[in-house]
């Protein structure tokens, strides 16, 4: 059975008895976590040779379970779908049916939730206290590099989020690249405190860590105070977050007295690597960041296609305000928007590598767009190289924007947003803000009566996850358009000033 086990299982059978996860008072071994991956996968399998890609959408809480149910789903041949804890059903449904989910994995905390839409959808819908307890004549599919093994949704330049396919052999090149490049190793004790249906948290944090042989310690939802109590034990070495949680937890610190501060500050040097990304991470954070913990925060630049692709040194210049270099294994080009190279001026960030993507999920035409013809990935965000490191100077489409580091599609709000009854017409924007990177703001154009802020708010929240719901609202009888009537949104954030 070993040669067929998929890399992580592989990995863990190298640091057996050591801890791999910890959890709310918990912990549990690498034997522990593989032992329960794979009664997940012969639970899946239920006797089939291999899922052969099924989709398997999953939704438990961050730790061991979301975990073993991940590498179960891996090891049993299918496609791994993690729903967001913090989406609303319409959004769930559209995941469930997009990537056609033909298994739901789900903790009991989530099964009232889910229940009757995977009868709906017809669904087969497993919870996780009904695991296999025996691997009795069951073998397990020898998965190769090539086979798809996650898909995570992305907002983008269209109105619905769309499927992002990785392969085994793609995970495999995003996550030994970052262990080589940030040097990982089996004494390394991270804390994930992302969420887990994005790369940041699942391929930076959780499947770095537990492919190093290292601990990964798991909190559920952020709260600065609980996180610098969890530094003050002296464990966590390694931490990775996006520039609004370093925000946030400078502004806890400030508050705090002068004797807790001090203290930790000594917890927090002695950490061996601190990393920020997702959003542009604000030089002044930076620098706040290192008068509190004595360490220049690690700096990169990576997207859901394509895992991290450019990150400052872990040893070397770290330079505020620039995201470094390629990463080993990936190749970075600027262009312009005929695909001719660019130097010494702005251009779109062009990716090749093993790291890249296979495909969004059903819709090939996206997908042939997305690259040029001789294959580099098209990132739509633009840089510029100064003195051998990119920096990020922003991105071709307003319509995406970074909120908390998460990408939010303005054509995606504005879409469910006209389809309430007291609204015409309306554009979504994103703000700068110090905290949040942008904030998300909407402009509405009422049928008659203008709408009321809190309503509108509370049925978006029905609709969308919170993230995505707009922190301010405007009502304006008309929007600003150019001479082609097409809503022009830098005049349209002019109306929030
Ligand atoms: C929440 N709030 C916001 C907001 N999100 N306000 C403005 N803008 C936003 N985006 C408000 C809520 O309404 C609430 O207010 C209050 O803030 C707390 O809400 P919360 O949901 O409890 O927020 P919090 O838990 O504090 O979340 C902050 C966060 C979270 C930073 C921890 O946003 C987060 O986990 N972000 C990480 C996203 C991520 O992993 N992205 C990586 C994508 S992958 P009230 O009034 O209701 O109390 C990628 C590739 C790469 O980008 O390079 O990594
Ligand atoms: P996502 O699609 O959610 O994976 O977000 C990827 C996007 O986040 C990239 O295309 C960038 O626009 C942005 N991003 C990631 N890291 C950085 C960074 N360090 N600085 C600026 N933008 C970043």
């Amino acid at each position: 059975m070993s040669s067929e086990l998929i890399g992580p299982l592989r990995q863990a059978r190298e640091h057996a008895m050591s801890i791999a996860i910890r959890q709310g008072g918990n912990y549990w071994r690498y034997q522990d976590l593989s032992e329960a991956a794979l009664h997940t996968a012969a639970t899946l399998l239920n006797d089939k040779e291999d899922l052969y890609e099924q989709r398997v959408a999953f939704m438990t809480e961050p730790g061991f379970t979301y975990v073993s149910t991940l590498w179960g789903i891996w090891q049993a041949g299918g496609v791994a779908v993690p729903l967001s804890l913090s989406s609303p059903l319409p959004s769930l449904r559209y995941t469930l049916q997009d990537a056609a989910c033909s298994i739901l994995v789900v903790s009991p905390a989530f099964q009232s939730l889910l229940s009757d839409l995977a009868s709906e959808l017809r669904i087969r819908l497993i919870s996780t206290d009904e695991i296999l307890v025996t691997l009795e004549g069951t073998t397990f599919p020898k998965i190769g590099p090539e086979r798809r093994a996650l898909m995570l949704y992305t907002s983008g330049t269209t109105n619905l989020p769309k499927g992002v396919v990785s392969t085994h052999g793609n995970l495999t090149a995003q996550i030994t690249t970052l262990l080589e490049a940030w040097r990982w190793s089996p004494n390394d004790q991270t804390l994930c405190v992302l969420p887990l249906h994005h790369v940041h948290g699942i391929v930076n944090v959780v499947c770095c860590s537990l492919w190093a042989g290292a601990v990964c310690e798991f909190v559920t939802g952020f709260d600065a105070e609980q996180l610098f109590d969890i530094f003050l034990r002296g464990e966590i070495t390694v931490f990775m977050a996006v520039p609004t949680i370093y925000f946030k937890l400078i502004a806890c610190w400030e508050q705090l007295p002068r004797t807790k501060q001090m203290e930790i500050t000594r917890a927090l040097t002695h950490f061996r690597l601190m990393v920020c990304g997702s959003a542009a991470l604000p030089v002044t954070v930076m620098e706040k960041w290192k008068l509190i913990s004595h360490h220049t925060l690690l700096e990169r630049y990576g997207m859901t296609e394509l895992g991290m692709a450019i990150s400052n040194p872990y040893e070397g210049e770290r330079r505020a305000g620039f995201v470094g270099i390629p990463l080993p294994g990936v190749s970075i080009r600027l262009a312009d928007d005929k695909n001719q190279l660019i130097h010494d001026e702005p251009g779109e960030i062009q990716v090749k590598g093993d790291n890249v993507f296979l495909e969004y999920w059903n819709r090939p035409e996206a997908t042939l767009h997305a690259f040029t013809a001789d294959g580099w990935f098209k990132t739509g965000d633009v840089a510029m190289l100064e003195d051998g490191y990119y920096r990020i100077l922003g991105r071709n489409s307003v319509d995406i924007i970074k909120s908390g580091g998460y990408k939010i599609s303005a054509l995606e709000i504005e879409e469910v947003l006209r389809t309430h009854p007291l609204i015409k017409d309306c554009a979504v924007v994103g703000l700068d803000n110090d905290e949040w990177g942008e904030i998300v703001a909407a402009a509405v154009v009422p049928v008659h009566e203008p709408p009321q802020h809190e309503e509108i708010t509370h049925w978006l929240k029905t609709q969308l996850p919170a993230y995505r719901v707009p922190r301010k609202f405007i009502v304006v009888s008309e929007l600003p358009r150019n001479a082609m009537g097409k809503v022009t949104k830098n005049e349209v954030k002019k109306l929030f000033q």
